[in-house]
């Protein structure tokens, strides 16, 4: 059996990136819009995973519909702690900037896009296998997946790769064709959830000599805690009790302030990199979100950088549909990659300063603290800090 359908965008993947961009091109009244997807949706909508959403993202939710959840239950957040050297301080995002950003965690971001998808009567299709692209450098790319069994076929305009960074869509493009930018850190996060009250209103992000932690919530009752860890650490490897000494060695400071311990109920790792594949434009197949882009979480930007890309995507299918002109796509890789950087060298630049490099020198060690100690101290520094946390003003 076959199962072949004829779609303008077919996208792969229902994350953030690929759900919001179906939702942003139904508005825009392209209907005939197929998201394949190879997780179930009960799968995708409890991975609880972070969210710290900035202004224009929160815009981008807004005007599509979708924002009403986010602001009734997300926490809007005006400031972040930086600890180091035994002490805490306050960068005040808000009094400097006027902005702020939003805590609302991206599983319940992608519950919206789903409810959204769902009332406009087109779910994506979940738990496919098989997914590959073909033909994409004619003009009628085929995306091909295999659904309990059955053969799918997408005969599609364009097709959308938002499959995140391990799926197959970038892998695609013939590796002559795609020019690529990697650094893999030599340390991963060892993340927590826990069963307790918020230790700190705000995140708190620190750096000690035994190296980074990062203090944050998912709910009143749930908090989510990470500390740098080596890069091929294990979850089994963390014993409770070591798990709770790191946390405090790390974060406790010298103003009495300890963090809330609590029932660890979910452990992971996180792995840390930064990669930017370039060419986000190959004949009729693009990339958006995790699947051209890679930052360390330490900035919370990859979700964020994701939604950069849909403004661009959305605008340019619309002007297609509308207009015939293919400008817009022509030049999305150029213009995509514009606001690509920024955040990519925010994260890069953070992550060096707040985690501990086995090869660092007792000096550099030094200068990185006197780089956070001007950035808490000199309006000039957390006016930048702030910035780049905030994301950008203008779009
Ligand atoms: P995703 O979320 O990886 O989704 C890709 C989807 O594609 C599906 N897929 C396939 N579907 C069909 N066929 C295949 N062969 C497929 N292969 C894969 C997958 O199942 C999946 O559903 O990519 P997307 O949509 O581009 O979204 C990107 C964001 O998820 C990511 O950038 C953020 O999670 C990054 N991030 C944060 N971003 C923020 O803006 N703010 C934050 O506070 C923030 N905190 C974080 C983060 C990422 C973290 N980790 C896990 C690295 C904190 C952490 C710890
Ligand atoms: C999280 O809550 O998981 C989180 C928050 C901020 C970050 C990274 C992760 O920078």
């Amino acid at each position: 059996m076959k199962s072949v359908t004829r779609t303008q965008v077919g996208i792969i993947g229902a994350g953030p990136a690929g759900l919001l961009l179906s939702h942003l091109l139904c508005i825009a009244g392209i209907d005939s819009v197929v998201v394949v997807e190879s997780r179930s949706r009960a799968e995708m909508e409890s991975t609880i995973r972070a969210g710290v959403l900035e202004q224009g993202t929160m815009d981008l939710l807004d005007s599509a519909g979708v924002g009403a959840r986010m602001h009734a239950e997300g926490a809007v957040h005006h400031g972040i702690a930086l600890a180091f050297e035994g002490e805490r301080r306050r960068i005040d995002l808000t009094g400097l900037t006027g902005r702020a950003i939003t805590v609302y965690a991206q599983h319940e971001v992608i519950k919206d896009l789903v409810a959204a998808r769902e009332a406009a009567g087109v779910l994506p299709v979940f738990e496919v296998t098989d997914t590959r692209i073909e033909d994409m450098d004619t003009e009628k790319p085929v995306v091909r997946y295999v659904r309990d069994g059955v053969d799918g076929a997408l005969v599609c305009d364009y097709v959308v790769g938002c499959d995140g960074f391990h799926g197959p869509s970038r892998q695609t493009i013939p590796v002559q064709a795609r020019e690529e930018f990697e650094r893999v850190y030599p340390f991963g996060w060892f993340g927590i959830l826990v069963e307790a009250p918020p230790s700190s209103e705000e995140l708190m992000y620190a750096r000690h000599d035994r190296g980074f932690a990062l203090v944050s919530t998912r709910s009143p009752g749930i908090q989510r805690m990470y500390f740098q860890c080596g890069p091929s650490e294990s979850v089994e490897s963390g014993r409770t009790r070591k798990i709770w000494e790191e946390l405090h060695t790390r974060l406790d400071s010298i103003d009495g302030w300890k963090i809330i311990k609590g029932k660890i109920f979910q452990k992971n790792i996180v792995g840390m990199r930064s990669f930017v594949c370039a060419t986000m434009r190959y004949g009729r197949l693009l990339l958006a979100g995790d699947a051209a882009h890679i930052v360390p979480p330490t900035g919370a930007k990859g979700l964020n950088l994701a939604v950069n890309n849909l403004r661009l995507l959305a605008k340019a299918f619309a002007e297609l549909y509308t207009t015939g002109s293919q400008e817009r796509l022509l030049s999305y890789s150029h213009n995509a990659l514009r606001r690509v950087w920024r955040p990519e060298h925010f994260s890069w630049w953070i992550t060096t300063m707040l985690h501990n490099f086995d090869n660092a020198t007792p000096f550099h060690q030094r200068l990185l603290v006197a780089q956070l100690d001007y950035l808490t101290t000199s309006e000039a520094g957390a006016r930048v800090l702030s910035e780049n946390y905030l994301g950008p003003l203008t779009h």
